[in-house]
């Protein structure tokens, strides 16, 4: 028999944050993912976000498509609302919880197959309707749960393990997200925490569609010379445009002026990114120049890692669609039906 669920015993000094909350209430069964997994390291870093946002696990809805990645919601935030969908499908079911219920926030988790290569028509259309959520990709350029072969995200020229050569150019899910308007968009690394943990913080707390894209390695199908998603290739091609942390409203701010120039983003809820740019002169509030950027350093063989664009006051579609403000569950019949002379005016102005 396979023994799935966590003991539930508490250590009395365990640190709790300001809702009563213990890290390992963020958490949720025992991955069966295979050890040393990059998706494991980014279930932990979703948990950190979450404990250190302060969340209520209730708060949050986690859905997520088909795939090794899109298992790993059931390792985290086990007392949380989820769903886990149809290949590729995540987008479009997430975006019709959002619309009936604005006041939880919505973690999207899929896969660079889930949707790269199924659920890519989804993915840009979450993204270009601004639906609010953090989308995060656990990108290891292969179908991890199929046995490894090549996913849209493989880059061209890459080995699979058994030393195939990957001939199709690669679908580049941050430079898409850029140019359908995603109004937050990152790009992390499953082995870098310290910057995964801040960037997942920023995505959570942004108004609108926040995208990360993660690098996660396989380490059953691509992991090995020749895989550009490797933890060794990774480690030594990674350009971090920035560095990152998340303040409150309400902490103390200190500034750290020797590590470089510093911006402060404002989130519209008040919260405060706090950008280090290693990069002189990179600006994350230009999606032009973002973009740009991008794709010089991928040229020169870098993968550029940070928080590459934020419009901080970005709206998201139910404020585009003028949308009740409250959960449709919550409204009467009196508030869901129009009356008879709405409704024969509107047939009158169809005639
Ligand atoms: C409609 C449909 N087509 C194909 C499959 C088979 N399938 C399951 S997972 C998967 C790919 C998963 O790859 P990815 O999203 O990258 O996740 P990973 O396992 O690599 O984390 C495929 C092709 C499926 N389950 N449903
Ligand atoms: S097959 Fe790959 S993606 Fe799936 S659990 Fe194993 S290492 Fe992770
Ligand atoms: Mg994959």
């Amino acid at each position: 028999m396979t023994y799935l669920a966590k003991p539930r015993l508490r250590h009395p000094t365990l640190l709790t944050n300001k809702v009563g909350y213990t890290r390992r209430d963020y958490e949720g069964k025992i991955s069966t993912l295979c050890a040393g997994c990059g998706h494991d390291s980014i279930s932990a870093a979703i948990i950190e976000a979450c404990w250190e946002l302060d969340i209520e696990p209730h708060r949050v809805a986690k859905l997520s498509g088909i795939g090794c990645s899109s298992k790993t919601p059931d390792y985290f935030l086990g007392a949380s609302h989820g769903f886990n969908t149809v290949h590729g499908r995540m987008p479009s079911v997430l975006t019709g919880a959002n619309l009936a219920n604005r006041d939880l926030l919505y973690l999207g988790v899929s896969g660079d197959g889930d949707s790269a290569s199924i659920g890519l028509g989804q993915f840009a259309h979450a993204m270009r309707r601004g639906v609010r959520m953090a989308y995060i990709v656990e990108n290891n350029g292969v179908y991890g749960l199929t046995k490894g072969q090549f996913s849209a995200t493989a880059d061209e020229g890459s080995k699979s393990k058994k030393g195939l050569v990957n001939t199709d150019s690669p679908v580049d899910l941050v430079a898409m997200a850029l140019q359908l308007g995603a109004s937050y968009v990152g790009r992390g690394f499953s082995g870098n925490k310290a910057q995964l943990v801040p960037l997942i913080k920023g995505a959570i707390s942004h108004g609108g569609a926040a995208f990360i894209d993660v690098i996660s390695p396989c380490v059953a199908f691509n992991n090995h010379p020749g895989s550009t998603k490797s933890y060794d290739y990774v480690r030594e091609h990674n350009e971090a445009v920035s560095r990152i942390d998340f303040i409150r409203e309400r902490e103390e701010i200190t500034v750290d002026m020797a590590a470089g120039e510093v911006m402060d983003v404002r989130q519209h809820d008040g919260t405060l990114l706090r950008l280090r740019s290693l990069h002189p002169g990179y600006n994350p509030g230009d999606r032009h120049a973002a973009m740009a950027y991008m794709q010089r350093h991928q040229e020169m063989g870098e993968v550029v890692t940070g928080l590459l664009y934020v419009d901080p006051l970005a709206t998201d579609l139910h404020t585009a669609l003028n949308t009740s403000e409250r959960p449709l569950n919550t409204l009467g019949p009196a508030e869901l039906c129009p009356g008879a002379q709405a409704l024969d005016r509107l047939n009158h102005a169809l005639r």
